[in-house]
């Protein structure tokens, strides 16, 4: 009996391993209860259900980007291999995820200053979100000098009390940690010259992730997706956090203005006199010249190309004012930013994060 195999069966062969769901990664490698864990491969259209170790499992779990899928680590989260559910098939990822508790080991100096750094021994603390001075002082991870798996250090916040206390260390799970005791000592601290350009009545803001009459920072998520609106624990002031590395893809973006009930001008009649500004922080852990071919957007008009070297390498955790002139691009006369798209376009790594978008006066 003749059995042949002609070549389109081949061909047809390839085009359906083509269209297969794929895991290529899992990430992070280890995790804790309440940390997003990520999902790389291809083909996920189909998926419907994550299946986590011990046989958890997730149908409310995000799309985050193209081929990408996130999950929130669920407490008792076990050690062990994850799986997709697609079209009635199951896909095991490559590779294992670990769950993992943070632990407090060490705390040092004991007897520190307000303004001084404080360093924080012990494991798996990446993912600690806060730590709280005595009288609910918060230093949001946002402004930790240094976070590490196994390290972190914070400068000792003015508004904490003089006298023994001890730390407390909370994880994304809202777990707290407790340190051993320090002794901290409130002193003056001459006034710090701040990095952010203070918003002033004749600032024209675009972006700033704030509440305006009823229309607040959730409707400005960035349309290429990976980023969040966040809120600081300490100030309440509301920004936009990169949450996964965005490839030449919008990371501010607004085209509403027409829509809200706002005080400040639409245009001005002098570009050459104005200056763009917004603020920016890169935190200890993240490397700012992996933010490359940069361009502003303003009145829908794509004439703003910056490219590479628009931020610094790093803000330590403190927000800065990035400041670039409209005469950069010979720009003159009246400029309108009320309708059509206003914002920043381009390659941005995780973690960095965005506030206040805007134009003032030179
Ligand atoms: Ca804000």
């Amino acid at each position: 009996m003749l059995v042949s195999f002609p070549a389109c069966d081949t061909t047809s062969d390839q085009a359906a391993d083509v269209t297969e769901t794929y895991i290529k990664m899992i990430y992070p490698e280890k995790v804790v209860t309440g940390q997003t864990i990520y999902i790389v491969g291809s083909n996920f259209k189909d998926v419907t259900e994550i299946v986590l170790p011990d046989n958890i499992t997730i149908k409310d779990f995000e799309r985050t980007g193209f081929n990408q899928l996130s999950v929130v680590a669920p407490s008792g989260l076990k050690n062990g291999f994850v799986i997709l559910r697609a079209g009635g098939k199951e896909y095991k990822s490559p590779n294992e995820i670990k769950a993992v508790t943070p632990t407090f080991s060490v705390v040092f100096p004991t007897a520190v200053k307000t303004g001084e750094e404080v360093t924080i021994k012990g494991e798996n603390l990446l993912e600690v979100q806060q730590v709280i001075f005595p009288d609910d002082i918060v230093v949001d991870a946002l402004h930790f000098k240094r976070k590490s798996d196994t390290e972190i250090i914070v400068v000792v916040p003015p508004g904490t009390i003089n006298g023994d206390g001890v730390l407390k260390i909370v994880t994304l799970s809202g777990t707290i940690l407790t340190t051993t005791i320090i002794s901290i000592e409130v002193i003056e601290i001459p006034d710090e010259t701040s990095k952010v350009d203070p918003i002033t009545p004749n600032t024209i803001i675009l972006l700033d992730y704030e509440e305006h009459g009823g229309h607040n920072g959730y409707w400005d998520n960035g349309w290429g997706g990976n980023t969040e609106i966040a809120k600081d624990a300490e100030t309440g002031n509301t920004f936009l956090r990169v949450t996964g590395n965005l490839n030449n893809n919008w990371v501010m973006n607004c085209n509403h203005q027409g829509n809200i009930t706002a005080t400040w001008p639409w245009s001005v009649a002098d570009a050459e006199n104005y200056i763009i500004k917004f603020d920016v922080l890169i935190p200890s852990d993240v490397d700012g010249t992996g933010v490359k071919g940069m361009q502003f957007i303003f009145g829908d008009k794509w004439d703003y190309w910056f490219g590479d070297n628009l931020v610094p390498k790093t803000t330590d955790g403190e927000w800065v004012t990035i400041r670039v002139p409209f005469t950069k691009w010979n720009k003159q006369g009246f400029l309108d930013f009320k309708s059509g798209t206003n914002g920043l376009f381009g390659t941005v790594p995780k973690g960095v994060c965005f506030d206040n978008l805007r134009i003032d006066p030179m």
